[in-house]
């Protein structure tokens, strides 16, 4: 089956009791059962809802996995994929991500005795470097949040597992439409389904999908125990969300690769960042394990006092965290998304101030082009 079918089908039967088409929003808490130990399969909501199943199920097939959970939001799917890392193993992680997840390994986690190293996993040469006789987990983002490094899940997955670690891919910038990291050898795929999985900016969520089925099983424990579980309504919305990917990550990607055409040319942008130009050093790789390069660019107008006007300056784009929704947002990494970063981490990455990202929506291209022409055009 080809992925638009797969979305709209996968883990969606209709409703056995109604035939409701799409899967009810199975609002409770708990089940009737039978007599003991005799139910349908669903004893407490926290362990198991039909909404929720329907949507692990749908977001596991999409990214051709066998199990997935679903969690409360990107960073609570993160953290539970991290239980999978005991006191005492280490950890190697892009050194370019969002900055919720740099806070959550260096703030959090590294009170439970879990060694992390920041390192560059574009260059898999460093990666083999830094792996120890206790690594366990190689977590990587690619393309990075936000100055888009692309990392060879192929190279990094082969250096890792002959160190008998797992790789993690944190796929929220793609989505499964346009690469899918389980084809390359990675054993776990994250997202924030916040992005482009529920794709109207209504609904913060998190996901973890995989093969291992030892590593399902302590996942679904995790789940269960701590609980951090995403509810039946998200789940309904962002079931309502994958209906229509596809159809969006084809939009995001042609108006995506056009505002990246524009910015380059624009004489008041020094720099930008976008897998899907010719000038990105990494264009090849990402041409080869990406079936796009999709909506979010990065540009360098060159100061804070630039960026500025940029943001005040624009009509349709809206100035706001987060990203993959059908409304172009704009924001700035270095104050925003990205503040809980090292500042001199943020210097060597190009997180300047004058560092603006644009989450590309599927408003007309024109529009959104015309509106940061007149915004850029403000600049002196
Ligand atoms: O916000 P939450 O659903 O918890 O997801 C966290 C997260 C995880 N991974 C990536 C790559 C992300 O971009 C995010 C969240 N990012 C933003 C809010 C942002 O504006 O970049």
């Amino acid at each position: 089956m080809g992925f638009a079918t797969t979305a709209i089908h996968a883990g969606q039967e209709p409703d056995e009791a109604t035939g409701s088409v799409t899967v009810p929003i199975y609002q409770t808490s708990t089940y009737a059962q039978e007599t003991l130990g005799k139910h349908k399969g669903f004893e407490y909501a926290r362990t198991q809802n039909p909404t929720r199943l329907a949507l692990e199920r749908n977001l596991a097939a999409l990214e051709g996995a066998k199990f997935g959970y679903a969690f409360a939001s990107g960073m609570a799917a993160i953290d539970a994929t991290l239980r999978l890392v005991k006191a005492g193993e280490h950890v190697i992680v892009s050194d370019n991500t969002y900055g919720g997840t740099f806070r959550l390994f260096s703030r959090i986690l590294s009170n439970y005795n879990i060694e992390f190293d920041f390192v560059d996993t574009s260059d898999i040469t460093k990666v083999e470097a830094a792996i120890r006789t206790n690594t366990r987990m190689v977590f990587v983002e690619t393309p990075t949040n936000p100055v888009m490094i692309v990392t060879d899940l192929q190279a990094v997955s082969d250096v890792a597992h002959r160190a008998g670690a797992r790789v993690v891919c944190d796929n929220t910038f793609m989505s499964p439409y346009l690469q899918r990291p389980l084809d390359f050898g990675v054993d776990i795929v994250v997202h924030s389904t916040t992005k482009y999985l529920n794709g109207h900016s209504d609904g913060v969520g998190g996901i973890v999908v995989l093969n291992d089925e030892e590593d399902a099983e302590w996942l679904a424990f995790v789940q269960n125990s701590v609980g951090a579980i995403l509810s039946p309504f998200d789940s309904w919305l962002v079931l309502r969300g994958t209906k229509t990917l596809a159809l969006r990550m084809e939009q995001h990607d042609r108006s995506g690769r056009a505002v990246a055409a524009f910015l380059e040319e624009h004489p008041k942008v020094q720099k930008i960042y976008y897998p899907g130009s010719l000038s990105h050093r990494q264009h090849d790789l990402a041409k080869r394990q990406q079936k796009g390069f999709g909506g979010m660019v990065a540009f360098d107008v060159g100061s804070l006092e630039n960026a500025r006007i940029v943001f005040e300056s624009v009509k349709l784009c809206t100035l706001a965290e987060s990203l993959g929704g059908v409304e172009t947002l704009i924001s700035h990494p270095a104050t925003m998304t990205h503040a809980s970063v090292l500042p001199e981490t943020r210097a060597r990455l190009g997180i300047t101030e004058g560092l603006v990202r644009i989450s590309v929506g599927i408003e007309d291209t024109d529009d959104i082009i015309a509106d940061l022409d007149q915004a850029l055009e403000k600049i002196k």
